[in-house]
């Protein structure tokens, strides 16, 4: 480890354009042309008061906190599962998987997410799982984190952006709740609807011109896979706000942004559902969407990522390495 380099987790090359870059130039625009308190001439509440500066948070001490607060820690840590690993590559450190992150409920700026997610509450959270179902019903987080066995899986997490990681997961197959529903013969897809609060998440504030809230699908063998996982937490404790309390998927053989945080429903339905990023850029975001190394991004390879934590480039893997376990799925055309 020694003479690994550590860059911060922030220092990605500027040539990693985001895909989202289109909108933050948006946004700049409008600060340009003056929507905000200061060109408005408004008074900055605090601004003459402020003689006792709040201490800054920080990553270490404030940013890893699971957001549930002391809820629910008796479940952790779960158990390892030895099947799932993620063969020579490193765990990748805490620290760089909590200070780096895509949650645009926050804001589109990797680096400060775990700051505007600090002290979003989630609890009390539900979760109405329904629609093509023979039995629907509504998860609740004692449903979540006492309903099902936990287990830990490390992971590999590839994002389409090009930086990828290694984490330890804490959760539940997503199978084990779908086949609980029983779902009818009717339903070929399930859609997943994350949480939308305008009044309180920062991004979702900031940012009216998405289409929230962010929706993600699945066809439904593909959320029955067995690598298919319900996320509750991470490194040995419940989820940190940043990375999609108080439950997310890890889909580890497709991009990143086809996991969903901080969901709030889901459907079975009979048609391909539509996706968040696909609507907003369909030529660039398929409804599969899983890591291809052959297939580039309409403005980048995809033949390269680069390590979070070590900044080290390695290729990337078709289906991020789990070509074998899922690569039936699939005719290999997938977009
Ligand atoms: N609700 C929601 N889910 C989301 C996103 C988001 O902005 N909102 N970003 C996606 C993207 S692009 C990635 S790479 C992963 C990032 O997860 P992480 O921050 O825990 O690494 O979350 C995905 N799920
Ligand atoms: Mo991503």
């Amino acid at each position: 480890m020694a003479n690994l380099r550590i860059p911060r987790s922030w220092e990605l090359p500027e040539s990693l354009a985001t895909p989202e870059e289109v909108y933050l130039n948006r946004r700049q625009i409008l600060r340009t042309l003056g929507f905000g308190a200061l060109a408005l001439g408004l008074p900055i509440p605090g601004a003459w008061s402020a003689t006792a500066e709040p201490a800054e948070p920080d990553l270490l001490t404030d940013g890893l906190k699971p957001a549930l607060g002391k809820s629910y820690a008796d479940r952790f840590p779960a158990k390892r599962n030895p099947e799932y690993g993620v063969g020579d590559r490193e765990v990748t450190p805490e620290k760089f998987a909590a200070g780096n992150n895509n949650f645009y409920e926050f804001t589109t700026r990797k680096d400060a997410v775990w700051k505007a997610a600090l002290g979003y509450k989630v609890e009390p959270w539900t979760v109405e799982v329904g629609g093509l179902v023979k039995k629907p019903r509504t998860l609740d987080l004692d449903a979540l984190f006492r309903g099902f066995p936990l287990e830990e899986r490390l992971y590999r997490f590839r994002c389409v952006e090009r930086w990828s990681m290694q984490v330890p997961w804490t959760g539940f197959p997503l199978r084990a709740l779908i086949d609980s529903l029983e779902p009818l013969s009717t339903a070929k897809y399930v859609r997943f609807v994350c949480v939308k609060d305008l009044e309180h998440l920062s991004g979702q504030k900031e940012s009216p011109w998405f289409p929230w809230p962010y929706y993600e699908g699945l066809r439904l063998d593909e959320a029955r896979h067995p690598l298919a996982f319900v996320v509750v937490g991470s490194y040995g404790h419940a989820l940190p706000m940043q990375n999609g309390a108080p439950l997310r998927l890890a889909l580890p053989w497709k991009y990143g942004y086809k996991g969903p945080k901080s969901i709030v429903r889901i459907e079975f339905v009979a048609d391909p559902p539509p996706t968040f990023w696909n609507r907003l850029q369909p030529l660039e975001y398929g409804f599969y969407s899983n890591v291809n190394p052959q297939k580039p991004h309409p403005r980048w390879s995809q033949e390269i990522e680069t390590d979070l934590a070590t900044g080290v480039p390695r290729p990337t893997l078709p289906y991020n390495g789990y070509a074998q376990e899922v690569g039936g799925m699939y005719d290999g055309k997938e977009a």
